[in-house]
């Protein structure tokens, strides 16, 4: 992938119509051949940019594939990441993105278009279909107590919520990783952390999102659990938009996590909240519980009141619907 491959991606994009084959030589200052060859390589990788004679050329449609090139033009706007890593296949982002995090001291993102061992909380499997969704490792570097750290989950689930909400107005928040439509799991994020309970040095958000999933495409046991942005719209969903509404909701949540409180979203938070108002079955290690989700506390965790009046605090746990 050449740089000018990159500047030319970026001018197509900028400009609202088409670029002369003058105009992008001039600014890089290359031949017009290697212009052309530019064009032709990014073809290959599945950018439609169509010819238009005395005029030039016009970027119409962007790869299936996620590229390298759309997600740095992605990057550009973002004032919180500065770099992001593409690949065709890993196990899991999340250890991509643990190997990379040695070298890297600046937030960054990592995503695949399949995973071959994606995994949730406790190691279960998280199915991940290439050309379907989003599956996404955000690396932040906040220098936060483990104490602050505990509402962290609350801000990305707001903040994957509103992306949601861009598209479906009924998306909803399970608490404590999991954004659900109409009861069917769409997306889940799991956290996982570096340093010591004063200090934690490294957070690494493990993001799936469910998006152009057609219903076949799920394992047989997620038939009937889970859904895609596509199956509740009926919409073929634009990854990359998607992924810019989601940095951009992201980098606001975290900043407001990194300077507030839970307490300042809290409303927010909550006009998603799934759970309320409902008997459902909490788990926790061996900790079960049938009862109903009374209140969030400041810090994150969950008082859940059972079936005999008893309150429970959950710092996490498995929800039955
Ligand atoms: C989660 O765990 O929901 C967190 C999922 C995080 C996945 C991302 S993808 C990018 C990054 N790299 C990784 O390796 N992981 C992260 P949990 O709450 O434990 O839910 C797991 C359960 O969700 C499974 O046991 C299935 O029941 C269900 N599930 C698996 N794949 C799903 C899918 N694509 N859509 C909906 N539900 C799914």
């Amino acid at each position: 992938m050449s740089k000018y491959e990159n500047d030319i991606v970026k001018m197509l994009l900028e400009s609202n119509t088409s670029v002369s084959g003058q105009k992008i030589a001039e600014q890089l200052n290359i031949s017009r051949t290697a212009v052309w060859k530019a064009i032709d390589q990014l073809k290959d990788r599945g950018y439609k940019i169509e010819s238009i004679s005395n005029k030039g050329y016009l970027l119409v449609a962007f790869p299936k594939q996620w590229d390298g090139h759309l997600l740095s033009s992605i990057l550009e706007r973002s004032s919180l990441f500065n770099k992001g890593y593409i690949f065709e296949e890993l196990k899991s982002t999340q250890d991509e993105a643990e190997k990379i995090a040695l070298s890297e001291s600046q937030p960054f993102i990592v995503i695949s278009e399949k995973q071959t061992e994606g995994r949730g909380r406790f190691k279960r499997h998280w199915s991940s279909q290439p050309n379907t969704g989003l599956w996404m490792s955000i690396v932040l570097q906040p220098d936060i107590s483990l104490q602050k750290l505990t509402t962290f989950n609350l801000f990305i689930a707001l903040a994957l919520a509103k992306t949601v909400g861009y598209y479906h107005p009924d998306v909803k928040i399970k608490w404590p990783n999991d954004i659900y439509l109409n009861e069917k799991k769409l997306s889940g994020f799991l956290t996982e952390i570096k340093g010591s309970q004063d200090n934690i040095t490294q957070i690494i958000c493990g993001i799936g999102v469910n998006l152009n999933t057609q219903r076949t495409d799920f394992p047989n046991e997620l038939e009937s659990t889970a859904t895609s942005l596509h199956i509740e719209t009926g919409d073929n969903i634009d990854r990359y938009e998607f992924l810019e509404r989601l940095i951009l909701n992201v980098e606001k949540y975290y900043y407001l996590f990194l300077t507030g409180t839970f307490s300042e979203i809290k409303d927010e938070y909550e006009s998603y909240a799934l759970i309320f108002d409902r008997t459902l079955k909490y788990t926790e290690g061996s900790r079960v519980i049938i009862g109903q989700a009374d209140s969030l506390n400041n810090d994150g965790t969950l008082n859940v009141k059972s079936a005999e009046g008893d309150m429970h605090r959950f710092i996490s746990a498995d929800i039955e619907l």
